[in-house]
């Protein structure tokens, strides 16, 4: 493997198995040797899976865009009689999850805006509704976020919170929302949002009752690269007391209806570049997804090579991003993730929530 001198010490690291500290996450991101940090990346993945490459088939339902916090990067939320602005009922979350052209989803994943008005019992019982009709469907809902807004809602704080969901069907959080932890920057992307010791705070509470959950971050707008370093250097040290994620997740930001639509969109290089140091930076998480839905599925099946085991889902229906300017479609199908894995020389493996095998493809 050639590799530029300068990540020579960094690779004798990786080969023993040592962490990596923050200087060396830094390096990387500087490096400009982007086929030297995904070769170094490559080793990791393959140790943690093989010649593996996940996927799920999977439902995303957005039950409301009305939000309270506006954050400055979400082109989704809206105020409550905007226009766009909506809220589902039990009903209308029900038909949803019905709906699409994959019939057998083994995850609903469920994400919505911060609604200044729904109470506690809603949430409740669209988990019990969802648990219901589709007892053999994982329910992944409710970012950290989403969750900290809830347990103000309610008055039972996280853990009674968190309790009460999971007593109605909650299977794991989703890992939106941690966007940039560094309070600085986060300031001027979501000054009303909860902090980043906030959203950690939601995360290890979910992960000591039993809950799991995945993790994300937001790269690509005015964060620096020591932001991005102490991001995933602060996920890395709450893995090492709880084991509680499960993946994790770099998200491109994409500009377009946003506060910030002057910038630039994220570029193939910085996209391969945020894969392969996350997966050299989170020693102790066992998957790196690559999100079809933001990268789009040509970067996502080369990211196999740059430090990901993992494509995501289906998803069927998508909101968020494609509010912000995405240009992907809206569902892949099953056999077209066979295909874009195949063509790598990996091998697909169609999991469930917890990353169990669902079916021999
Ligand atoms: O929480 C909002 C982010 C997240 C924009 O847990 C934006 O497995 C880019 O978290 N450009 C939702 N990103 C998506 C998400 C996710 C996706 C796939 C899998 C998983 C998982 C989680 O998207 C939000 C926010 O962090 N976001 N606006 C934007 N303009
Ligand atoms: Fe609301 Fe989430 Fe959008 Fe922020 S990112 S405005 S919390 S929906």
């Amino acid at each position: 493997m050639l590799i530029h001198p300068s990540l020579e010490p960094i690779r004798e690291k990786v080969e023993k198995g040592e962490r990596l500290s923050f200087q060396d996450g830094l390096d990387l991101f500087r490096s400009p040797d982007l086929l030297g940090v995904g070769a170094l990346a490559n080793i990791v993945r393959e140790r943690k899976n093989g010649n593996r490459a996940y996927f799920i088939v999977n439902r995303h339902i957005n039950p409301t865009n009305i939000c309270k916090n506006r954050c400055r990067f979400c082109a989704f939320s809206k105020n409550a009689g905007e226009e766009g602005a909506y809220a589902m009922d039990l009903e209308a979350v029900l038909k949803s999850a019905a709906t699409g052209p994959n019939a057998g989803p083994s995850e609903f994943h469920i994400v919505g805006g911060l609604h200044p008005e729904w109470p506690f019992h809603f949430y409740e019982e669209m988990l019990r509704a969802l648990r219901d009709r589709f007892p053999n469907v994982h329910l992944k809902a409710f970012t950290a976020v989403e969750i900290a807004h809830l347990a103000e809602v309610s008055g039972l704080g996280i853990e009674g919170t968190l309790l009460r969901l999971k007593e109605a069907g909650l299977g794991s959080l989703p890992g939106g929302g941690a966007e940039i932890f560094n309070p600085a920057t986060r300031n001027k992307l979501c000054p009303e949002k909860i902090t980043g010791g906030k959203w950690l705070e939601v995360m290890e509470t979910a992960h000591g009752l039993g809950i799991p959950s995945t993790a994300t971050m937001l790269y690509g707008h005015i964060e620096s690269a020591e932001d991005r370093v102490d991001h995933l250097i602060r996920l890395r040290e709450l893995q090492d007391r709880t084991n509680g994620f499960l993946s994790f997740i770099p998200l491109a930001f994409h500009p377009k209806n946003t506060d910030f639509h002057c910038l630039s969109a994220s570029t193939g290089q910085l996209d391969l570049k945020v894969m392969a140091v996350s997966r050299l930076m989170l020693d102790n998480f066992a998957h790196i997804k690559a999100y079809w839905i933001m990268l789009g599925p040509k970067i996502s099946q080369i990211s196999l090579m740059f430090g990901a085991d993992d494509m995501d889902g289906t998803v069927v229906e998508e909101k968020i991003t494609h509010a912000a300017g995405a240009e992907t479609a809206q569902f892949t199908a099953r056999e077209t993730f066979i295909n874009l894995i195949s063509g790598t020389g990996r091998d697909p493996y169609e999991r469930d929530a917890l990353y169990r095998r669902m079916d021999k493809v």
